[in-house]
């Protein structure tokens, strides 16, 4: 190591005085800076340089990261803890040495954020991605940008030098969970990919002050604590006050005549918000970019609710002031399932609104004239939350800037690109019309106007088919009048993905059929992928060390270089140590384990994992019966207990607070779990365990010591996953169906390395259209029926049947998804497991084979195509 910058870490200082934040900076201005004035008049000003020339040299001199040493390390921690924190090293606390440290990281990423900032700034304009989601389920964010900058040994020496144990201030950090699951999660990898490849992009989304509910287990049932993750601090994020944005909402609209004589539309709304910018730094792998990731935090206006001040009602006053604020307050806790809350479409709109005018307004030169748009970004909407952004772009040109409707709607519909994230019709968002015109009536307006020509569009098209226009139309008439957010995005964007390529299949086919059948050429698949930085290199540091040693580094940034270990594994020395790794993983989440929740998991086991969120689609109820059958033959004395091979289950879920089955099902499995750990007739041969708050930092210690995967929806519903890939990734075998990506897996892994079974999605289709009666299966199923029994009788319920009726009587005579029709042959595929894994030099063999062969599963993938299919942006800037 040398005292000197790295090259990734200095940046020229720019006569326009950087800023990360994106701001106009027009080239008319000199080094001195001036106020500029947000061309809707809104009174903030910022400053864009000193008002002065400077006369310091180090004020003319280039921005500098500290130097990547020991010492230097030291005397940038011990700065921010002294005059950040103020605090002196002897009396700080874990969480002044925590924040101290991630802001030390911070300032050496900074050089990198400025840099990147300045290129994309100075360089011939290129388009941009505007990566607009919801949700980021981001996870702790210390080790990823030390691994980025290079410096997580620095930072380990640093700390020893202080005596501190970096591990202790690892721990303090609260991951900022701002999403509810794989689509939250998704997006966190996708920018870190996009940083990776250095595509010229922007992120934007919510701050929400709660991220996604703490789960707790009282008498077996999920309780629900509120996750304060910023009142620690939040050292990551950097706020800029003075570059808020409004969003107005409600009030009216009317038609005046403007001064060229033309009749125009006026939104003259009833209230509104400040969106304050919240930017977080987003580093690629070691490749010097460091991209935005900007959250919006909503604040009142100043002159909100004016008249009630003026009335003398002060408090009133402030109360309203919070009511603002609510906008930003909480994520919604549904995966899959929206409940149509207003408060969620002003979310939407909120972020969407201010996003876009952020992009426009502030990214863009001041000169720029919108009619480029298309030319210059790319808004990809991360499912339909963000799809209001449609005719809010509508608005701005038609309203903001005077276009034609044919040209304002020629330039949106080159702006938006849409991935579909479900195949489930409840998950489709739907707006009711009579909301839509209270919240945002111009927009409905707007929106009107689009079906219309779309749907005159369709008759022309499809003369005399009605059905079909209205099975297309944007707005629904049933059961309400409403928008379907889908369609809207479909008719408005350049391309609609669809998330693995049996989702895309049935997308077009199913969900979105007319739409394809219309426009086929719009529609296009884009395969998930996951981050190997965090979800390997991070999570998985022997299996990486096993990795490099064998075939270099190169991999972590190139995935496909993982086919090169499939020779090794043939190999009797690579998998001894393939199966040490193993074995270092399942001691270390033990620990955690122990640690975290007091659960001992058993030694010796093999380790079979089911997490994800709770939902009847994703069949835990299946892995349920399965564990039941499993104690029933033990202690029914069917089987031997010394004959089978010892399994621990755990489970990770957390069930959205208002899914009543779903909470039942946690109870059960908790109420399962409590029974079987405690029978001796088990004679430790069968243990489950079920953490709380299964989150990313639980995530990246279970996934690394998992033996099995389980990947059991009913097929056609889970429209990729990506807990399957992380797994497999990680030496993981997948028990599954063929549903979302374990098709891909189980195609790249080949069949004998994986485990399926179950229905095809033809085979789901059919059974459903003959009729599907679950009571059958349970009447020829002597195996099935005790299980069941076993549960109805109230034997793992304290006897309690009322317990465990509503969730027995609907896989009786319900059973949505189909889990009595797949039990049998899962228990033979479950059957098939024990017997393989008794072979460990194979399973080994397997597991290596699943790594070596999954390297498409990265997220750097994901984003290359999207690039080449529908972003076409350039990389490496
Ligand atoms: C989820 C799907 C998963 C998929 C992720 C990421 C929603 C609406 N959808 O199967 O259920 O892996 O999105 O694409 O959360």
């Amino acid at each position: 190591m040398t005292d000197a910058p790295t090259p990734l870490d200095l940046v020229a200082e720019d006569p326009e005085n950087d800023r990360t934040d994106g701001a106009p900076v027009s080239l008319s201005e000199s080094t001195t800076g001036g106020a500029s004035e947000s061309t809707d008049g809104h009174a903030w000003r910022h400053e864009t340089g000193p008002r002065h020339t400077p006369t310091s040299t180090l004020a003319n001199g280039p921005v500098i990261s500290p130097p990547h040493t020991v010492d230097a390390f030291v005397k940038a921690f011990l700065h921010e803890l002294n005059f950040g924190q103020g605090v002196p090293l002897s009396r700080s606390s874990v969480n002044d040495q925590y924040l101290a440290l991630a802001r030390t990281v911070r300032s050496y990423l900074m050089a990198r954020w400025l840099e990147t900032a300045r290129r994309r700034r100075t360089d011939k304009p290129a388009k941009m991605v505007g990566y607009l989601s919801a949700e980021y389920l981001l996870g702790r964010q210390l080790d990823n940008a030390l691994l980025a900058t290079e410096l997580t040994d620095i930072a380990t020496e640093a700390m020893v030098a202080c005596g501190i144990e970096i591990d202790d201030l690892r721990q303090q950090e609260v991951e900022p969970g701002l999403g509810n699951g794989g689509l939250g999660r998704l997006a966190a990898c996708f920018i870190d990919s996009m940083a990776t490849l250095g595509a010229s992009s922007i992120a934007y989304g919510i701050r929400y002050e709660y991220g996604i509910f703490q789960q707790t287990f009282v008498d077996n049932r999920q309780v629900e604590k509120p996750d304060a993750w910023l009142s620690m601090g939040g050292p990551w994020g950097v706020v800029h006050p003075e570059m808020e944005v409004p969003v107005n909402f409600g009030g009216h609209v009317e038609t005046y005549v403007g001064e060229d004589g033309r009749e125009r539309r006026r939104w003259t709304p009833a209230w509104g918000v400040m969106a304050l910018r919240y930017n977080y730094m987003v580093p690629g792998y070691q490749n010097g970019v460091v991209n935005t990731l900007r959250l919006w935090r909503a604040r009142a206006t100043e002159s909100f609710d004016l008249h009630i001040f003026n009335a003398g009602d002060y408090a009133e006053a402030v109360r309203a002031q919070t009511f603002a604020e609510n906008i930003s307050k909480v994520l919604y806790p549904e995966d899959s399932t929206p409940q149509g809350k207003e408060l969620r479409l002003q979310q939407q709109y909120f972020f969407v609104a201010a996003s876009i005018k952020d992009f426009i307004q502030h990214t863009m030169p001041k000169d720029f004239d919108v009619r480029d748009l298309p030319e210059r970004i790319i808004f990809q909407l991360n499912d339909t939350h963000p799809v209001i952004g449609i005719p809010e772009l509508m608005r701005i040109l038609l309203d903001e800037h005077d276009l034609e409707w044919e040209e304002a709607w020629a330039i949106t519909k080159q702006c938006f690109a849409y991935t579909c994230h479900t195949l489930l019709p409840e998950a489709l968002e739907v707006w009711p019309v009579s909301l839509m015109e209270r919240l945002l009536p111009r927009h409905m307006e707007i929106i009107y106007r689009i079906n219309e020509d779309f749907v005159a569009e369709l008759r022309e098209t499809y003369p005399g088919d009605e059905l079909r226009v209205r099975r297309m139309s944007i707005i629904a008439d049933h059961p309400e009048r409403s928008v379907r957010m889908a369609h809207l995005a479909t008719v408005a964007s350049v391309k609609v993905n669809g998330v693995a390529a049996l989702h895309s299949e049935l997308l077009k086919e199913k969900v979105l059929n007319d739409f394809s059948e219309l426009w086929p050429e719009r529609f296009t698949n884009v395969t998930n992928g996951v981050t190997p930085r965090r979800f390997i290199k991070l999570s998985n540091p022997e299996q990486s060390k096993l990795i490099s040693d064998t075939i270099g580094k190169g991999w972590v940034a190139n995935l496909d270089r993982l086919e090169e270990l499939v020779g090794y594994a043939d190999d009797a020395d690579f998998r001894e140590k393939f199966r040490a790794v193993k074995a270092h993983n399942k001691t270390r989440i033990r620990n955690v384990l122990v640690s975290r929740d007091g659960i001992a998991l058993p030694e010796g086991h093999l380790l079979d994992v089911m997490v994800k969120r709770l939902h009847e689609y994703k069949r835990q109820s299946l892995k349920l019966l399965h564990i039941v059958t499993l104690y029933d033959r033990l202690i029914s004395g069917e089987v031997e207990p010394s004959t089978v091979t010892p399994r621990t289950v755990v489970f990770g879920a957390k069930a959205a607070p208002g899914y009543a089955m779903a909470k039942e099902t946690i109870f059960l499995i908790n109420s399962v779990a409590q029974t079987v750990n405690n029978d001796p007739r088990v004679d430790g041969r069968l243990f489950v365990a079920f953490p709380p708050n299964y989150n990313v930092t639980l995530a990246e210690k279970l996934i690394p010591a998992a033996d099995l995967s389980e990947q059991i929806s009913l097929a056609g519903k889970e429209a990729s996953g990506t807990g399957n890939m992380k797994f497999a990734l990680n030496g993981a075998l997948t028990i599954g169906t063929d549903d979302g990506a374990n098709v891909e897996i189980r195609q790249l892994v080949g069949d004998e390395n994986f485990f399926l079974f179950g229905m095809t999605e033809p085979e789901v289709a059919e059974l459903q259209a003959k009729g599907y009666r679950p009571g059958e299966y349970y009447e020829r199923d002597p195996q099935l029926r005790r299980a069941i029994d076993l549960i109805a009788s109230g034997h793992f319920t304290k006897g309690s049947r009322d317990a465990v009726s509503s969730f027995v009587g609907d896989l009786l005579y319900n059973d949505r998804f189909l889990a009595l029709a797949d039990y049998a042959a899962y228990i033979e595929a479950q059957d098939k497991v024990e017997a393989a894994y008794g072979d460990q030099d194979n399973w080994s063999r397997m597991a290596i084979l699943n790594v070596a062969r999954t390297g498409f599963f990265s997220s750097d993938r994901s984003i290359r195509d999207y690039i080449d299919r529908i972003w076409h942006v350039k990389t490496g800037v």
